[in-house]
């Protein structure tokens, strides 16, 4: 199996727009995650914007008229925590702004990874109101509350160094797009190497530390784990490593 880059969906190459986020760009990149997701051969998926940005966030000129009735109506922006439903994992691959809903875009991914200059945020109090696609919520969990509380309340933006230190990003990384996107493809492709089926098990797992409490969690991780004893990969994996042999995943 292999890893693939998302990038450049004809929606994402608003450059003079830095990315903002809108409906329409989010039908074409669902609809993308959604052809990843169904193809065998795709093990792994990075996800990146350019060097200026990931994604500045949501298109505040399609928001701005927009009344409680029709987005409470229509359930404005339900359709865009798609990727959060994907089993296949997903690697953010940040540099540049990270704003609002960009920020929260890459929150939805299973990594971070980032430039140690990216440009991370929750904005949206400036523009009085607050995050709507997860924000509060995954940022809270990622970095805790105190630290989220303060950055969600003052709209103050943070750098990809900073956002490592914390534990937002797995990984902070000197230059630009580029190098970002090397970074977080090696590491696509390294789990793409590894069993499908152990793969979706340990993302679900992980998943589910953030729902569930500890003991629950772990029973729940326990029956995962039992579970693949139902797997040929488990055999074919133990059995290789008995015989020191490389692993050839059957994915089942
Ligand atoms: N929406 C629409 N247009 C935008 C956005 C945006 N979010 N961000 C930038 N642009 C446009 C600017 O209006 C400008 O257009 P124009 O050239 O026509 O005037 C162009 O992009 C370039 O922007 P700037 O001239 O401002 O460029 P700078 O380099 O000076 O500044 C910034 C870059 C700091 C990114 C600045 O543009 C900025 O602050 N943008 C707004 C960031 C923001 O507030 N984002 C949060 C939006 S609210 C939100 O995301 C709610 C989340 C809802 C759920 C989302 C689900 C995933």
């Amino acid at each position: 199996m292999s890893a693939v880059v998302l990038r450049n969906l004809r929606c994402l190459e608003s450059p003079k727009a830095l990315n903002a986020l809108s409906s329409a760009l989010f039908v074409e990149l669902n609809e993308a995650l959604k052809e990843c997701e169904e193809d065998s051969e795709i093990g792994a998926i990075v996800l990146t914007g350019s060097d200026k940005a990931f994604a500045a966030g949501a298109d505040i000129k399609e928001m701005a008229s927009l009344t409680f009735a029709e987005a409470y109506s229509k359930n404005f922006i339900a359709s865009w925590s798609f990727m959060s439903s994907l089993r296949t994992p997903v690697i953010a691959a940040v540099s540049g702004h990270a704003l609002g809903g960009g920020c929260e875009l890459a929150m939805m991914c299973d990594i971070i990874y980032a430039t140690k200059t990216a440009n991370f945020g929750q904005p949206e109090i400036k523009l009085g109101t607050i995050p709507g696609a997860g924000g509060s919520q995954r940022l809270t969990k990622a970095i805790g509350k105190s630290k989220a509380m303060e950055l969600i309340l003052t709209g103050n933006n943070y750098s990809g160094e900073q956002a490592e230190k914390d534990g937002l990003v797995a990984k902070a990384v000197e230059g630009g797009n580029k190098e970002v996107v090397d970074q977080a493809l090696a590491t696509a492709a390294k789990i793409a190497s590894y069993s499908r089926v152990a793969v979706v098990a340990a993302k679900e797992v992980v998943n589910k530390s953030q729902d569930l409490g500890i003991r629950e969690g772990v029973e729940y991780e326990r029956r995962i784990f039992h579970a693949l004893f139902g797997s040929q990969d488990q055999k074919i994996g133990m059995k290789a490593f008995a015989e020191k042999k490389k692993a050839e995943w059957s994915h089942s």
